[in-house]
């Protein structure tokens, strides 16, 4: 791989002693490739709300400059309700956590370039350390990128639109999303509108039980059974694991699992705003046919959630896209408000 990076075949194997890696080292702290924007660093220090927005939405999602109005428009949401967006994301090779208006244009101007990659995980030590073998990527961080460099900065909180989760076959492909496996194991709070029902949603609460995830759905004074939310619609058919009422209980949880201390994450399921929802019947059809296309297309791996949520848009009719601002500007609300009162239970 490595020699492949220099592009120097056979002849680098002796290279790889060579002074060129050695006059890196130097440069070689976490700090070359993690670069904490001063607002952020600055509002961590003096212990403000900080919520952390992930920007796979801005390069596999929506198209520039759609992105970007929305990127700063969430920005904008976090600030109205009291705290301090940071804004996740992976320009020329350095992982920036807290974009500038100019970083943001950037990053999502780049959307669909060859060299503007979906980062999750796995993939950060590969576009961080490929810039010192002069390979500059761009990426959009999925919720497992955006929580690992959130917690790396020491954010808690992060609110973004639809989780990843259990894939329909998943028994046979294996594809389980690494936000799963991220939440088990990094404690970072996800506040999302659930997950899409082209994912196989019982099995993704049973994952994430086995993950040790704490799940709750937001109830805002409903009383019985509440369904864990399907994106777009505010039922699923299927029961939330656990139910809270309102951001100071999501506070509270927060609070005594960072105070035991536990290492994992926990998920806050917030459903869509009833007046922005698709009933459930209707965006049921589009996502049976999508699921089709995508199997017919062979779009699976990592290129199987940006097919098949594309062929929901052009599905829709277009009708998908406002539902799917509306909630996300509403999970980014509340990510604030919750941010805001764990910030008040930490002083
Ligand atoms: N689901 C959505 N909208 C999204 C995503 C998922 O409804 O934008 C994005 C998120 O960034 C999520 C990622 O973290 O896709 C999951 O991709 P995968 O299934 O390949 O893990
Ligand atoms: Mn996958």
């Amino acid at each position: 791989l490595i020699s492949k990076a220099i592009g120097k075949g056979s002849k680098a194997s002796r290279q790889l002693v060579s002074p060129l890696w050695t006059s890196h080292r130097s440069l070689s702290t976490s700090r070359s490739f993690l670069r904490i924007s001063d607002e952020v660093q600055e509002a961590l220090n003096s212990k403000k709300p900080v919520v952390a927005l992930e920007t796979t939405i801005y390069t596999h999602g929506f198209p520039y400059p759609d992105n970007v109005a929305l990127a700063s428009h969430l920005e904008s949401v976090v600030r109205i309700n009291g705290g301090v967006p940071a804004t996740i994301g992976i320009i020329d090779g350095v992982a920036r956590v807290g974009l500038s208006p100019e970083e943001l244009i950037q990053l999502t101007s780049s959307a669909g370039h060859e060299n503007t990659l979906k980062i999750s995980r796995r993939d950060l030590g590969f576009v961080c350390g490929l810039r010192l073998a002069g390979k500059r990527f761009n990426g959009g961080t999925t919720i497992a990128g955006t929580m690992v460099l959130a917690h790396l900065a020491g954010i808690k909180v992060f609110g973004t639109g639809g989780l990843g989760g259990v894939h329909r076959g998943a028994e046979s492909t294996m594809d389980i999303s690494a936000d799963l496996t991220e939440l088990g194991r990094t404690p970072v709070t996800v506040i999302s509108s659930g997950c899409k029902s082209f994912l196989d949603i019982p099995r993704t609460l049973e994952y994430l039980e086995t993950q040790g995830v704490g799940v709750g759905t937001f109830a805002d004074g409903r009383q019985g059974k509440v369904d864990f939310p399907a994106f777009w619609s505010r039922e699923s058919g299927v029961k939330s694991p656990m139910v809270i009422q309102n951001e100071i209980e999501a506070a509270a949880i927060i609070h005594a699992q960072m105070s035991l201390p536990l290492s994992s994450g926990l998920f806050f399921a917030n459903p869509i705003p009833e007046e922005a929802s698709i009933p459930k019947h209707e965006i049921d059809t589009i996502i049976e046919e999508a699921i089709r296309q995508a199997d017919a297309a062979g779009a699976s791996g990592k290129d199987n959630t940006p097919f098949i949520l594309s062929k929901i848009k052009e599905l829709s009719g277009g009708k998908s896209i406002p539902a799917n601002r509306a909630l996300i500007e509403s999970n980014v609300r509340r990510a604030a408000i919750v941010a805001r009162e764990l910030a008040i239970l930490e002083t």
